[in-house]
């Protein structure tokens, strides 16, 4: 135990004299270097292994810590470099002035007229991506920059966010390029994105530059974001608004505005007002109600509604939609004749005529057919085809045709027309010839029983319809009924411009496109010589030159308005195939009329029951669904210079305004 303690420590113990010395405190360089050599050569050597490494150990940590402390220091000082510089250090080389956005402009002198009616009144818009130019949604294009034409005719540049696009690729649906969040509570977001079980023919386009919104778009806009206001305050969720009671019709109990707007929402670049609807189809769209529905009318709004939604939006909750109604009016064929009755309830799977008749609608039953081919041509299921094929051969070999003008009745047993004699392009006939050409354009210009079918009814259409009218010389198309000519002509005809254009685009006669050229011009007419500039629902033409006289005349209980669309949509046809500017300023006169005199200003528009009475129109209390399905529609198409904003090469319009892909494209 004589043994010293094991040290485990290190102590330096400095006696008063080595610290003071003989001289003192001693501080001298040389003093302090032998000193602590001493001290040094007096440890033993564990204690100077423990002192050698920890100096070694403190060293790395040194080296470690200066080498990852390093960047941001470094970028500290760049940035503070960068901080306080004011020139640029690359001579010439100016730094970019921050972005100005031109001063507000203006609104155009018409514009002025309506309040509301500001491009900066619709922010959000500016940063929509312009219209579809394929059938399929693409992630969008980093580097996109959108431009958006103020009113003094500039081009502002306007950088799209980049945050906003990161979030794009990350979510299930896409909105033209921005989003939509995924609906949680209606199917996994797995399956919201699908390509059509067929997929489309139509090839998705690279993304081209997108064409600016133009002030008369803009108006469109703001005249639909005002009728879907008062839609949504009154009537979410039902059939039609009544925007004076504000309050709402049910016809069907369906939804009806809202499913005839989806495809226009998404063709403005509505997103906002586009995902709101659609949550209400994933909830609260049911089909399963006991419910009589018209088959024309739910297929041409509800079947061709969801379908061309399908295709834009590429989002198969409407598609699987488009497959239950579709379903549920299949039972309307099963009749004697397999001529459809004209009403099914979709709930119990039961059809039947009127009840005054055994009759159905020969337009009703020969335009559902571009709607039940494309849900085949989706579903692969071949029965939705079949039937309405079978409508159309039966159509084409039927007796009682006058030079390929068909009557309007046609027997659901017989199958034979009924009310033979009478020739119209208007009510209950109309749309028999649009679907003639364009069922022919859907399915690739093969099928030629229906080409000669269209081709003979025009024929029949000058040689017995035709007429002009003084003093004008417009002409027209009229009536024919047992052997006497009437000259009245329904606003419904005013489609046949728009069709026979179609036709002529499409590489049939140029008559066609002759006769199109003159019934537009009618068409305006209609509007253009009536107190508040807007057509009424029916018009006879003067056929002999009296003093004082119009060409037009109406009669008391035809000069109702009722917001259609034909008018509106011969004009986007003919502006697309002739580029002739005027088609457009019609169309524009069109849009300010209705603002003027069918604008209710809580929201909504109206149709009026007297278009000869500037002072008081007499609003009607009811917005059709067709005014947000087509009416607005065609009118943002028609001011748009964007011919591949719905390319009429790649889709075709149903009845309703619902595009629809062509098989094989041009
Ligand atoms: C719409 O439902 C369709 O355009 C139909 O073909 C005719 N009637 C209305 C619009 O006027």
């Amino acid at each position: 135990s004589s043994s010293p303690p094991r040290r485990d420590f290190i102590s330096v113990t400095l006696s008063p004299e080595e610290a003071v010395g003989a001289g003192g405190y001693n501080n001298s360089k040389a003093w302090r270097r032998r000193s602590c050599w001493r001290k040094w050569k007096q440890l033993s050597r564990l204690q100077r292994s423990v002192i050698l490494f920890l100096f070694a150990f403190l060293a790395v940590c040194g080296v470690i810590s200066y080498a990852s402390m390093g960047e941001p220091w470094k970028s500290l000082t760049n940035k503070s470099l960068d901080d306080q510089r004011t020139e640029p250090e690359i001579p010439g080389l100016k730094l970019a002035n921050p972005v100005v956005l031109p001063a507000p402009q203006k609104a155009d002198a018409n514009l002025g007229d309506y309040p509301e009616l500001s491009p900066q009144k619709l922010p959000k818009l500016l940063h929509a991506r312009r219209g579809p130019s394929n059938l399929q949604i693409k992630p969008p294009r980093r580097d996109v920059r959108l431009k958006t034409q103020h009113d003094t005719g500039r081009v502002v540049e306007e950088p799209v966010q980049a945050d906003k696009e990161e979030k794009t690729e990350k979510s299930v649906i896409s909105w033209r390029g921005a989003v939509i969040e995924p609906d949680q509570s209606t199917e996994p977001p797995s399956n919201k994105i699908k390509e059509p079980e067929k997929p489309s023919s139509v090839e998705a386009e690279d993304q081209k530059e997108p064409v600016p919104i133009n002030e008369r778009q803009l108006a469109v806009i703001e005249a639909f974001r005002h009728a879907w206001k008062g839609y949504k305050d009154f009537a979410w969720g039902h059939d039609e608004l009544k925007p004076l009671s504000k309050s709402y019709s049910e016809w069907f109990g369906l939804g009806l505005t809202l499913i005839d707007a989806l495809d226009t929402m998404w063709i403005l670049g509505l997103k906002e007002e586009f995902e709101e609807a659609r949550k209400w189809v994933a909830i609260d769209l049911v089909f399963d109600k006991n419910v009589d529905v018209n088959l024309f009318e739910s297929t041409i709004r509800i079947l061709g509604g969801l379908l061309s939604t399908y295709h834009l939006s590429g989002d198969s909750l409407f598609l699987e939609k488009a497959k239950d109604i579709g379903n549920r009016l299949m039972p309307a064929f099963k009749t004697p004749s397999k001529i459809p009755y004209s009403d099914v309830n979709i709930g119990r799977g039961t059809a039947h005529p009127p009840r005054w008749t055994s009759d159905s609608t020969v337009a009703e039953v020969t335009s559902i057919q571009l709607e039940f081919r494309e849900l085949s041509r989706l579903t692969g299921d071949e029965k939705f085809q079949k039937a309405v094929d079978e409508v159309m051969k039966h159509v084409h070999t039927l007796s009682g045709k006058n030079d390929g003008l068909v009557p309007m009745f046609i027997n659901t047993n017989s199958g034979q027309f009924t009310h033979l004699g009478v020739y119209t392009l208007g009510a209950r006939a109309d749309s028999y010839y649009e679907y003639l050409l364009k069922q022919w354009i859907q399915g690739g210009k093969k099928e030629n029983e229906l080409l000669e079918d269209y081709m003979r009814a025009i024929e029949g259409v000058k040689k017995h319809l035709l007429q002009r009218s003084q003093p004008k010389k417009l002409t027209f198309v009229g009536e024919l009924a047992h052997g006497h000519f009437s000259a009245k002509m329904d606003h419904l005809v005013c489609f046949l411009p728009g069709t026979l254009a179609l036709g002529a685009h499409n590489g049939l006669s140029a008559d066609h496109m002759k006769l199109a050229e003159a019934l537009i011009e009618t068409c305006y007419q209609m509007y253009a010589q009536v107190e508040t500039g807007l057509s009424p629902e029916i018009v006879h033409f003067n056929l002999h030159a009296q003093k004082g006289q119009k060409d037009v005349e109406i009669k008391p209980a035809d000069r109702h308005n009722l917001l259609r669309p034909e008018t509106v949509e011969s004009l986007f046809y003919m502006y697309r195939f002739t580029g002739d500017k005027k088609y457009q300023d019609w169309g524009w006169e069109i849009l300010q009329n209705f603002n003027k005199y069918t604008r209710v200003p809580t929201g909504g528009y109206t149709s009026i029951n007297n278009v000869q009475n500037p002072s008081n129109p007499e609003p009607r209390d009811k917005m059709e669904s067709f005014f947000l399905g087509e009416t607005l529609k065609y009118m943002f198409l028609l001011f748009s210079d964007d011919i591949d904003l719905i390319n009429l090469d790649k889709y075709v319009f149903n009845t309703e305004a619902h595009p629809l892909p062509i098989w094989v494209p041009a």
